[in-house]
């Protein structure tokens, strides 16, 4: 049994049309209209397969194959479908077409298993809308729930709750949807590398051991608005200046002070007035720090605190520093590792145990269940922009994995 290299391709292809960035790369936000298209794409195709589907508060979808099984906890598996702003076609697209190929595969063979199979995508996994990632997981998992929604807001001061009710999402009662521990036996999840050890190391298999752990933090630095032409240099209190301290100094934190696995990243920044002639009067920049060892993250922290308070006494500045997002390292479980080796080495695959320095959905089920996730390689280690590429012959190797496992731990 093999999964189907065409449809595969051509639901990547269906799908990645959809993009509110047509001439760069994939632009998907949850509860964006892009979004809205993908779903009603996803839904049909899962209603073609007969499956129980369910959307929950804050729009994962659920979609479940019984067969005189119901009683028995399922084999879940799938990934995320929203994007970063000008992201690529692979990240999480990968392991939701290869779910829904493993799906058509066990109805069309007519498979009975002993446990049901269920399909999951994941929403707000990349925190595009609101800079916290795997808000759909954390939610379904009882790490945030609706008072939560209602504080986190977008740039536009709209709240979560909002924009998923004006979705169409029965987010009141989201705590009806959080995810019991019996209800799964085990999950997986299949995704692009996102970095470049297989692809360097042409290999087309990666079986993850360990996921790293992040705090998304945004600090905001206040100074003093003024001329940029008439006001003398030691005149000045610039939080741009502050700001661009800081962030070469966390480069150097990460590099020098941290652990080899340590990373850390300042991605978004925003000014006011944001004016050429202007100096400006305040800056916010977001800090993402990850390191598979929670010793890697906490060093930086520290220095992050340490370095902004002596810019603000150097500069006269005023600092906030805010955490608005953080997940665990999380070590996946022995028994589904065991699984997917025993599969590849089954299908003859080569592969490769090591650690995701991206974050994914399937950290936040390991206190609930089994947890296991397999890698296919990124092409140049390329991701998060319209560059990512992955090899369709890698995803369908990928696939068949995830359908040999799946059935393997459907039936054990
Ligand atoms: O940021 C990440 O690691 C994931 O792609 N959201
Ligand atoms: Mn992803
Ligand atoms: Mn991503």
């Amino acid at each position: 049994m093999e999964s189907c290299i065409r449809r595969i391709e051509n639901d990547i292809e269906n799908i990645t049309k959809i993009t509110a960035t047509p001439q760069m790369g994939c632009t998907r936000f949850s509860y964006s209209k892009e979004d809205k298209q993908v779903r009603e794409y996803l839904l049909k195709e899962l209603e073609g397969l007969r499956l129980k589907i369910k959307i929950d508060g804050v729009g994962n979808i659920r979609a479940k194959y019984v067969d005189g099984n119901e009683d028995k906890p399922s084999i879940m598996f799938g990934s995320h479908i929203d994007t970063v702003a000008n992201g690529g076609k692979f990240d999480g697209l990968t392991g939701v077409i290869s779910a829904l190929e493993v799906m058509r595969v066990i109805k069309e063979n007519n498979l009975s298993l002993k446990n049901p199979v269920e399909l999951i995508i994941f929403a707000e996994e990349e925190g595009s809308n609101f800079g916290i990632t795997m808000l759909g997981s954390k939610v379904l998992t009882g790490k945030y729930g609706l008072e939560d929604l209602k504080k986190i807001e977008n740039d536009e001061g709209i709240s979560s709750y909002e924009i998923m009710r004006n979705f169409g999402l029965d987010v009141e009662n989201i705590g009806n949807d959080v995810l019991k521990k019996d209800e799964v036996k085990a999950m997986i999840e299949l995704h692009v590398e996102q970095g470049g050890i297989l692809d360097s190391e042409k290999i087309p298999i990666g079986i993850v051991k360990a996921i790293a752990g992040m705090k998304t933090y945004k600090v905001s630095l206040k100074g003093v608005s003024n001329h940029a032409g008439s006001t003398p240099m030691d005149l000045r209190n610039d939080p741009m200046v502050g700001a661009s301290e800081i962030v070469t100094y966390l480069e150097k934190v990460a590099k020098e002070k941290g652990l080899p696995s340590t990373v850390a990243t300042v991605g978004k920044i925003h000014c006011q007035p944001n004016m050429p002639n202007v100096i400006s009067g305040e800056v916010d920049f977001y800090v993402d720090i990850r390191d598979v060892e929670a010793d890697g993250v906490e060093t930086v922290v520290k220095e992050l605190e340490k370095k902004t308070e002596e810019i603000v006494l150097k500069r006269g500045l005023k600092a906030q520093i805010e955490l608005v997002g953080e997940s665990d390292s999380v070590r996946l479980s022995t028994k589904v590792i065991e699984a997917i080796e025993k599969s590849a080495l089954e299908k003859g695959f080569e592969y490769k145990i090591m650690n995701s320095g991206a974050v994914h959905d399937s950290a936040m089920l390991t206190e609930l269940t089994e947890v296991g996730m397999i890698f296919v390689p990124s092409i140049n280690g390329r991701s998060h922009c319209p560059e990512e590429l992955t090899d369709l012959q890698d995803i369908k190797l990928g696939c068949d994995l995830l359908l040999n496992t799946v059935i393997r731990l459907a039936n054990e």
